[in-house]
């Protein structure tokens, strides 16, 4: 907990040290309440969805930090379609919010909504996820993990375990939403730090879409074909519950028989690692609520603020998991 909080903290400071010589910086300032008529900040939020316990608490964290900051938000759910964010973000321009703030469901195919925000002379904040425009003067910051390094966090943890082995190792991964940063990215991390070792075989790779459902389905498509799975890596909790499903289904052990390392930590996962049927998860935070209000006054007002702000996160073991339930917030 204090872990935790500490962390938080440290990027705030880490925001508060930088607002002042950040490098992307923005010139023109519009003024707070421009389109509302008083003094109020309205922030448009174009959410991917609600397809994990993750995406939940987040956004339970923009909603809540919103009100505390004083901020109007209008809130859209995008089912993670990015037609629907597109839309979103052009109804944003269209009710001339000050600010505009989204999780890209995907990493490409920005550029032309962002510029016609651009145009409109209202700021973007990247929250979460990245986009791969090469303008990068299309959004002000981005707020967020980096997923490369939460993939290399597994691998690693998976090198350790195997390091007296001299055997195969046999790998099935779940990725994420097809297209998405956090899954290119956790798969990139993950494959840099195992492809050091040749014993370690990845023999199926299919993405489950963040979901339990799709996570299970998958997992049960894997357990057909491929009678030899050791690990089972999934790019998120959610994923790596609904195959926990599908293994006990195949009369395996989640755990032992297949070891699972999953990405997120939200109460679920950390319960299900508690119990051992998870051997290890990456932490990715999804409180990005209050960093996000801090750098949307700031946008607003016109000051600098950095065009990078990284959450801290750290992992879970079994027992590590144990200890930290009792107070996890989400
Ligand atoms: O890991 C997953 C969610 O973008 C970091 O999206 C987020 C990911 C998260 O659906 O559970």
């Amino acid at each position: 907990m204090f872990k935790r909080m500490s962390a938080l903290l440290l990027v705030g400071a880490t925001v508060m040290t930088m607002a002042g010589c950040g490098s992307g910086g923005t010139t023109s300032a519009s003024q707070p309440g421009s389109g509302g008529g008083d003094d109020k900040i309205t922030m448009g939020f174009s959410q991917v969805g609600a397809e994990s316990g993750w995406r939940t608490a987040n956004t339970k964290s923009v909603q809540e930090s919103a009100k505390t900051a004083g901020i109007e938000l209008k809130f859209s759910d995008a089912q993670q379609k990015q037609e629907n964010q597109i839309k979103a973000i052009r109804s944003f321009i269209q009710q001339k919010v000050d600010v505009i703030a989204f999780s890209p469901v995907v990493e490409s195919g920005w550029d032309t909504v962002l510029k016609e925000a651009k145009n409109a002379k209202i700021p973007v904040i990247l929250t979460d996820r990245a986009v791969d425009s090469a303008d990068t003067s299309l959004y002000k910051t981005f707020l967020g993990s980096d997923f490369v390094e939460e993939g290399r966090k597994a691998g690693k943890w998976l090198v350790e375990e195997y390091k007296d082995s001299t055997e195969t190792v046999n790998i099935v991964e779940l990725q994420g939403t097809t297209g998405s940063a956090p899954a290119n990215d956790r798969k990139a991390g993950f494959a840099e730090v195992i492809g050091a070792d040749a014993k370690f075989k990845v023999i199926a790779s299919q993405t489950g879409d963040f979901t339990r459902a799709k996570g299970k389905e998958v997992m049960e498509a894997f357990l057909k074909s491929n009678p030899d799975i050791d690990v089972l890596y999934a790019h998120n909790d959610d994923m790596g519950l609904g195959a926990i499903e599908a293994i006990e289904g195949a009369g395996k052990v989640p755990g032992k028989d297949i070891k699972i390392i999953t990405v997120d930590a939200v109460k679920d996962g950390m319960q299900a690692l508690a119990d051992g049927k998870i051997n290890y998860i990456v932490e990715c935070s999804p409180l990005l609520g209050p960093q996000l209000m801090d750098l949307a006054k700031k946008v607003v007002a016109g000051e600098q603020v950095p065009t990078r702000v990284v959450t801290e996160e750290t992992t879970f073991t079994q027992e590590q998991a144990k200890q930290a339930l009792p107070t996890r917030q989400y």
